[in-house]
């Protein structure tokens, strides 16, 4: 009877563990945040370093008049509107460094206006 006992209590840990592995492992899979803030006539931070098959909620925001960012390599292209907040979830799926630019044109300094992802392994 107290092997019996002891099986169960055995089995509960066993149960009680996977389930706790299992919800480690759920917040592991709720994406990381990344912001970035847009205003004229840069991005801040200027850039970024993301892995590689790791999805991130990619949050832009606007400090001034309505910006955007796009990198084709990476599927990105987002834009905000003027003081708002825009958002898209990203999973990057190659390695590299891609230089993105500001997709809405906002004042004279809008062509220098650069931005970095280096996507690693
Ligand atoms: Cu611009």
């Amino acid at each position: 009877m107290q092997k019996r006992y002891m099986l169960l209590v055995t089995l509960a840990c066993i149960l009680f563990g996977m389930k706790f592995i299992g919800g480690s492992a759920a917040a592991q899979a709720a994406p990381q945040r990344v912001e970035v803030t847009a205003k004229r006539f840069e991005f801040e931070p200027a850039e970024i370093t993301l892995k590689k098959g790791v999805p991130v909620d990619f949050v832009l925001k606007s400090a001034d008049v309505a910006h955007g960012i796009r990198i084709r390599e990476l599927n990105l292209d987002l834009k905000v509107n003027k003081g708002g907040t825009s958002d898209v979830t990203l999973t990057p799926d190659k390695t590299g460094d891609f230089v993105g630019h500001c997709s809405v044109f906002c004042g004279t300094g809008h062509g220098k206006m650069a931005f970095t992802v280096h996507v690693v392994e």
